[in-house]
């Protein structure tokens, strides 16, 4: 594979709006960037909406878990280094896009296209788009770049796509149920339906065509600027979504395609439409469609002991 198409962004972004400073969790130059959340056990699911049902109590081990969303500096390194191209730049050889109606073949993702009025909120497809030639690197569009935007999630990657990022760097991607319990940042209750104006991005205004930024952003932010959870972690809930591991269990058949179970809400996510802004809320994404509002984190799966006996570096 060629590499001339490959650059990294970092260069030429920087300015102040454009990334939060946030301080870093801890100095290790291995896993820089990572926090350890500790094994516990918690009631897993919610009931706001039938997906997250039954509740029930699970046991986690420890874990490191990337502090935020992979950005796109993180994943221009990636493609740098190996040349990969991700699916929503290549051509399919057979169809996707079920949730769409049509089966789709060009390279390109979905795009979310705010109404310049009030629409049906029954009607998902009156706000997203498949726009061909969107991908990680034009994310809302072809004519759009990710200049300045380096530390910002990256986003209108497939599951595969992070999958492969993740295996790359030595790590994996979360089961839904570390997602969870990591989500909730050591909290024993569940998250209320209330919206975490300072702890997420989300939506504020009626959706989908007044999004007013009263949290500080309107669209998507840079990763850490909202207030980390009780573990260490920003931007777990809000923002954009962000993959498991874990495939969708269809009950019912949604389509021919597979998919996989995305967390978290994103800044879409409003009360008066979708109270997703919470640890337990969950939606399939189909496996090989990418969007705008979906990115995702990784872990090691390293116990906190071993770390410290091989690394012998002070945590
Ligand atoms: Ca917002
Ligand atoms: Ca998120």
């Amino acid at each position: 594979m060629g590499l001339s198409h490959c650059y990294l962004v970092s260069s030429s972004f920087g300015t102040k709006k454009n990334v939060c400073d946030f301080p870093k969790s801890n100095g290790n130059t291995k896993i820089s960037g990572m926090v350890w959340v500790p094994s516990g056990k918690f009631k897993k699911g919610d009931n706001v909406y039938p997906e997250e049902s039954p509740i029930y109590t699970t046991s986690v081990s420890g874990f490191w878990m990337d502090e935020t969303e992979t950005t796109n500096d993180e994943f221009s390194k990636f493609v740098f280094e190996t040349g990969y191209i991700t699916e929503a730049e290549s051509k399919q050889s057979s169809g996707f896009g079920g949730e769409l109606g049509n089966p789709i073949y060009e390279p390109g993702a979905v795009v979310f296209q705010k109404p310049s009025t009030q629409v049906p909120k029954d009607s998902p497809l009156a706000w997203w788009q498949y726009i061909p030639g969107t991908n990680w690197r034009h994310p809302e569009g072809p004519e759009s770049t990710i200049e300045e935007k380096g530390s910002y999630p990256v986003v209108a990657i497939t599951y595969k796509d992070a999958f492969l990022y993740a295996k790359w760097k030595g790590r994996s991607l979360p089961t839904e149920v570390e997602w969870e319990w990591a989500a909730r940042g050591g909290s024993e209750e569940s998250q209320t339906e209330n919206q975490p104006l300072k702890e997420a991005n989300t939506w504020q205004g009626e959706f989908p065509f007044v999004d007013e930024g009263q949290d500080g952003f309107s669209g998507i932010s840079p990763v850490g600027c909202f207030a980390k959870n009780g573990f260490g972690l920003y931007d777990m809930i809000g923002n954009v979504w962000e993959y498991t591991a874990d495939p969708w269990k269809v009950t019912q058949t949604l389509d021919q395609s597979t998919y996989h179970t995305i967390k978290g809400g994103s800044y879409l996510c409003s009360p008066n439409y979708c109270k997703r802004y919470r640890a337990a809320a969950k939606q399939p994404q189909e496996d090989h469609l990418a969007t705008g509002h979906i990115g995702f984190r990784t872990i090691l799966r390293t116990s906190f002991d071993t770390f410290k006996k091989n690394t012998k570096e002070k945590l």
